[in-house]
């Protein structure tokens, strides 16, 4: 089974699927092997691996230890062409759609696309869209984009639209990593309520009431990273908010 069908199917059975981001950085060295025991005891049901930043050059390694310590799919969550390796089992193939760099909407794919083909991984197409999450992201600077304003459902709707007739087969609305404002609820529903695929809500989402509020408003997956190098004994609680068909 694909990854893709994999989410698709958690989806249907459980309502929703949950995903941890582990960024491979230096700055997650200690807390990495910790982090997947408890994605494995925790029903998790994917993994994302990557960041905007890598402060060494560790990156590929530490892929290759998650993925040897994990049976859960490991999905790269790409911040740059240069954490490609073959560790991953999927790739969110994405494109910046809410920003207007044309690096970020084709540039670093075309680098990465004959590598990708290379390694045989599979690939999700999905747009990314970055909301303002009012804290400044370090994707927001890295990107050189500007995020949608929380404010601004209408302006979201259209940027999702665009990225379905396009051909996405999910849509990602992300208010930055340590967020100080999760995506609204107003835009999810905005969102969903518009769209036939399914949407990816992360950024700020610190516990299972929150992500349960996101699902409720119509995400079908929810990411979570900052709360969970914090305190990964959250990760069940999240898990069991999300999975609310079970
Ligand atoms: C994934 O960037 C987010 O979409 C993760 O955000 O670190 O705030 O959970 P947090």
């Amino acid at each position: 089974m694909s990854v893709f069908s994999h989410l698709d199917s958690v989806i249907g059975k459980k309502g929703a699927a949950y995903v941890v981001l582990i960024d491979p950085d230096r700055k997650n060295e200690d807390s990495l092997e910790s982090c997947v025991d408890s994605a494995n005891q925790s029903g998790v049901d994917a993994l994302f691996v990557g960041g905007s930043l890598m402060m060494d050059g560790k990156c590929t390694e530490r892929v290759k230890q998650i993925k040897q310590a994990s049976d859960i799919p490991v999905i790269f969550f790409p911040g740059g062409v240069g954490q490609l390796n073959s560790y991953y089992d999927a790739m969110l193939f994405m494109s910046v759609i809410s920003g207007r760099n044309p690096h970020y909407l084709i540039g670093e794919q075309v680098i990465a696309a004959p590598m990708v083909k290379d390694l045989g991984i599979e690939t999700i197409p999905t747009g990314y869209m970055l909301m303002d999450g009012g804290a400044g992201s370090t994707v927001e600077f890295m990107s050189g984009t500007r995020p949608i304003p929380m404010n601004r459902p209408d302006i979201a709707v259209a940027h999702a639209l665009a990225g379905q007739y396009l051909g996405m087969k999910l849509i990602y609305l992300e208010a930055g990593s340590g967020a100080k404002e999760s995506v609204s609820e107003s835009v999810i529903e905005a969102v969903t309520h518009n769209l036939d695929i399914p949407v990816i809500v992360g950024g700020g989402i610190r516990n299972g009431q929150i992500a349960s509020e996101k699902v409720k408003a119509g995400a079908s997956i929810i990411v979570t990273g900052t709360v969970i190098e914090e305190n990964s004994n959250l990760m069940s609680e999240i898990t069991d908010a999300v999975h609310w068909k079970e």
